[in-house]
């Protein structure tokens, strides 16, 4: 018998959230994006999506392309492509939850990643892994580095590609094999989202639907001092960074802590002036 994914709706608290994953190191939180929200973001995703191909242009390894996959729509970069993604990262359930996980371990976080993952018919399964592999060469037993939250901005269905989850895994032996009974769906409405930790083994389901996209929004946070998967100083143009919320600025990287991300010696905040 697969564990169940648990569920709480958008009415929870963060701490409720947390010690689900705490224990089970994932959940679904119904409805976690006013509708509204989810509408401002999907009218400006839109655009995004019909001008990118699906797969890679530039792969970093051959193995990145099946990663990635080759029948899936990705736009990174998304706080310098959608305005209604800034809301979307200042989300009280994610920054409570990135404040329990993360503060304990850095004076402050950074986004690692703010991206758009519509997977397309035709689309195999992803890879399973834990999105902490990436920092690899730090020694095990490692903190948890960073926090996710995959938005369901179209309905994920089992058929569509909902993402794939192994309950408990953040707290397995880090050779554990999955087998096919501990994978859960996270099957949910648009407008939910299943948060996870770095530790906990997931990945894309594969679309088996003739014409179903699976949209989803993968919003993640990352230990101040590790170097963030997505390139936000390249990928966010500097002349919108000076027009955001003071928070985001601090959270897209222009922040030092002593003498961690200076420039000129100093304070990044002053290029933003
Ligand atoms: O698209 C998904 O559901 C998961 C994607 C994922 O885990 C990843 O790209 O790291
Ligand atoms: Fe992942």
């Amino acid at each position: 018998m697969a564990p169940a994914l648990h569920r709480l709706s958008g009415d929870t608290k963060a701490a409720d959230i947390v010690a689900i994953l705490e224990s089970d190191g994932a959940v679904i939180v119904d409805g976690a994006l006013a509708p509204n929200l989810l509408n401002r973001l999907n009218a400006g995703l839109d655009r995004i999506v019909a001008a990118t191909p699906p797969g890679v242009r530039h792969p970093t390894e051959g193995d990145m392309v099946t990663f990635y996959g080759k029948a899936t729509v990705r736009a990174d970069g998304l706080p310098g492509k959608s305005e209604a993604f800034l809301d979307v990262m200042q989300h009280p359930f994610l920054l409570g939850v990135a404040d329990h996980f993360l503060l304990p371990h850095c004076d402050d976080y950074l986004l690692n990643t703010g991206q758009l993952i519509e997977i397309r018919p035709g689309e195999s399964d992803q890879r399973l892994h834990r999105d902490q592999g990436v920092w690899r060469h730090l020694p095990e037993p490692k903190p948890e580095l960073e926090i996710e939250a995959m938005f369901a901005l179209s309905d994920f269905t089992a058929e569509n590609g909902a993402t794939r989850i192994v309950p408990g895994s953040h707290c397995w032996p880090k050779d554990r094999e999955v087998e096919a009974h501990e994978i859960v769906q996270a099957e949910m409405s648009a407008g939910s989202a299943v948060f996870y930790l770095g530790s906990t083994i997931h990945g894309g389901g594969a679309n088996r639907t003739a014409d179903l996209p699976r949209r989803g929004m993968f919003v993640g946070y990352v230990l101040g001092w590790l170097r963030t998967e997505e390139n936000m100083f390249l990928s966010v143009p500097l002349d919108k960074v000076r027009t955001m919320p003071h928070r985001v600025q601090e959270l897209l990287g222009y922040k030092a802590v002593r003498a961690l991300g200076v420039v000129n010696v100093g304070d990044p905040m002053a290029l933003l002036d």
